[in-house]
């Protein structure tokens, strides 16, 4: 029997750089939301990916950004605190949002100042870095190399990737070298295991997803996801009740939508990510409920792991 393996890896990077697509991408099965949107990740979460006898534990971390409310506070502390432990950390970057151009939008300037933050304190950390340029697919050649001298003469990276996490392009390259470098240590989950997270985490992170996409203007960033029920049925089916929170009555009412549109939609699309997820029948029953200051209730960040004084 060759030894065990296994390398703790954070994952880190600016909001929307495309984290928890690379952790999902590596797993090879959904255990972080994703959408276009930024701050989609609220908490550290950890998927699992076998490479042979090599256990790759991802943690995938919410965007570092300079945050202003006591959420975005301890989302960005939780960020950092991934690496405490870690074997090696992956620093993602969005190519595209730093691609050299005459008139740089405000999201990608702040998209450039993150990631200019994040190589200089990786620097002074003893933990090896690896850069990894994302988003290959929408940018040019020349543009990659102009952007890894940049932060490469910020930081101090081990190596340097460009891949497509959404393609996958690139993304074993990356794999094999984490696997290569991963130290002797029994694995710290069963194999066959995707994520540390129980169920009704994975379901409220699905239905959260799908409201994100729905929903426009700050109600997503207003929004929160519980899973209050979950009921197993003799017939192998799983009846989950689950309660959307939002911070005002005009956002329940979008969140709701005309004849209840826009939640039997988000509803249907949950439904059916949960159903491929936990791999049977599904009976999902949506709520949508208003709390102005769930996002300054402790118990909230009890739930998400997350630090309330950050
Ligand atoms: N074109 C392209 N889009 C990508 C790629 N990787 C991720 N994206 C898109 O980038 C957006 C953000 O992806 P996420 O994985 O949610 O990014 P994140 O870094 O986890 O974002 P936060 O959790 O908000 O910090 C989504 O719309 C993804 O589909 C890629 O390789 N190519
Ligand atoms: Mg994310």
């Amino acid at each position: 029997m060759p030894e065990q393996r296994c390398a703790v890896v954070a994952v880190l990077g600016a909001p929307n750089a495309g984290k928890s697509t690379l952790v999902n991408t590596l797993v090879g099965a959904k255990v972080a939301a994703v959408t276009q949107k930024v701050q989609t990740t609220r908490a550290l979460l950890r998927g699992i990916a076998m490479r042979g006898q090599v256990q790759l534990v991802l943690i995938d971390t919410p965007g570092v950004f300079a945050p202003r409310k006591r959420l975005e506070r301890a989302m960005v502390a939780a960020a950092w605190s991934a690496l405490e432990g870690a074997d090696a950390i992956v620093h993602v970057v969005d190519a595209p949002a730093h691609a050299p151009r005459e008139k740089l939008s405000g999201a990608d300037a702040r998209a450039i100042e993150d990631s200019a933050g994040i190589a200089a304190t990786l620097k002074q950390r003893d933990t090896p870095s690896v850069l990894v340029l994302n988003k290959v697919d929408g940018v040019s050649r020349p543009a990659l190399l102009q952007i890894t001298q940049r932060l490469v003469e910020q930081g101090l990276y081990t190596d340097v990737f460009m891949i497509s996490a959404k393609t996958g392009d690139g993304v074993e390259d990356l794999a094999r070298t984490l696997a290569e470098r991963a130290p002797e240590s029994p694995w710290l989950f069963p194999e066959d295991q995707t994520m540390d997270a129980p169920a009704r985490v994975l379901a409220a992170e699905i239905t959260r997803e799908k409201a994100f996409l729905r929903l426009h203007e700050e109600v997503p960033y207003e929004l929160t996801v519980e899973t209050e029920k979950w009921e197993e049925r003799k017939d192998g089916s799983v009846k989950i009740d689950q309660t959307l929170v939002v911070a005002r009555e005009t956002q329940r009412k979008i969140a709701i939508g005309a004849k209840g549109q826009t939640i039997k939609a988000i509803g249907e699309a949950a439904r059916k990510e949960m159903e491929a997820a936990f791999d049977r029948r599904v009976h999902l029953f949506l709520h949508v409920k208003v709390a102005e200051r769930w996002s300054e209730e402790r118990a909230l960040y009890q739930r998400l792991g997350l630090d309330y004084e950050a």
